[in-house]
């Protein structure tokens, strides 16, 4: 019998419960981790499931999107060039010709349709989750470690749990955070000088082409994107022009299904 006409706390509780461990228990194998909710990590995650992969993002803040919301200093706008039109309209962003060859586009529109798009091409988002370490074995990248931000931020030691994925991607911006702890762990990345190169001052049009070309593989299982590419192989940063973080996050997406879809993992 549907008890339509009364809401009971104890069963709010049990709806919520279930619901997230059906979701989280869901995920907890998979072909694809990403760390980082940005504009990078939600277009890579986009591609990767519209492939037909699985593929979930963890994401440290409650809220998803990373820096897009903030535009430039703070102007909710973005600007990109014509190159990645395409990815504003596969995900239905307005955007306005400013001249030039230069296009803006509403960053909060941005934001809100990038999620959507990865949502609607089936990726799973987990908010309010860090990613703190990765599964390394016989020196191969093979998933994620992750606990809840809340307790990274009030200070517990707090154990935390794993996933596997056959790919992790680390779309976590300037900070470049999962590279940064396999170099402390490995000792040596796949970049020039073996180590994080470090992001370079600001050259827009230089780092726009750069941040794409080093959307690469940094170590066996893992591969950057976004600002984590252009710090771990050391390119310019660029401002807030996206079109580079959108492309890279494609690029990342054709690399990883292309190495999925050999079977090489
Ligand atoms: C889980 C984490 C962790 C962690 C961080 O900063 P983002 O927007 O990253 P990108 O690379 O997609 O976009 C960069 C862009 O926003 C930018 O900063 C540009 C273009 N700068 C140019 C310039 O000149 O300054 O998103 C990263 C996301 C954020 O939401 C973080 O909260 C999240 O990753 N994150 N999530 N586990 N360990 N660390």
């Amino acid at each position: 019998m549907v008890k339509l006409e009364t809401i009971d706390e104890v069963d709010i509780t049990k709806k919520i419960v279930e619901g997230f461990h059906e979701k989280f228990l869901s995920n907890v194998e998979i072909d694809v981790a990403i760390a980082g909710a940005g504009s990078s990590g939600l277009a890579a995650a986009r591609y990767i499931a519209k492939n037909g992969k699985k593929v979930a993002i963890f994401e440290r803040k409650l809220s998803i999107g990373g820096g897009i919301w903030g535009g430039g200093m703070g102007y909710p706008i973005i600007v990109i060039r014509e190159n990645s039109l395409p990815i504003l309209k596969d995900v239905g962003v307005k955007f306005e010709d400013a001249g030039d060859g230069y296009y803006t586009a509403d960053s909060i529109e941005l934001a809100s349709k990038l999620s959507a798009g990865a949502i609607d091409a089936g990726a799973a988002i987990f908010n309010g989750i860090s990613v703190e370490d990765v599964i390394l074995q016989n020196e191969r990248i093979k998933g994620v470690v992750i606990n809840w931000s809340s307790i990274g931020i009030a200070g517990l030691h707090v154990d935390p749990l794993s996933i596997g994925a056959k790919v992790v991607i680390d779309a976590t911006g300037h900070d470049c955070e999962v590279c940064k702890v396999v170099q402390k762990k490995v000792g040596r990345l796949n970049t020039p000088s073996g180590k994080i190169e470090g992001e370079e001052a600001m050259w827009a049009e230089s780092g726009e082409k750069a941040v794409v070309e080093n959307t690469k593989e940094v170590y066996p299982g893992l591969y950057a994107t976004g600002m984590a590419a252009s710090a771990v192989f050391g390119s310019p940063r660029m401002g807030p022009i996206f079109g580079g973080m959108l492309l890279s996050g494609k690029r990342v997406a054709e690399l990883v299904l292309e190495e999925l879809e050999n079977g090489q993992v």
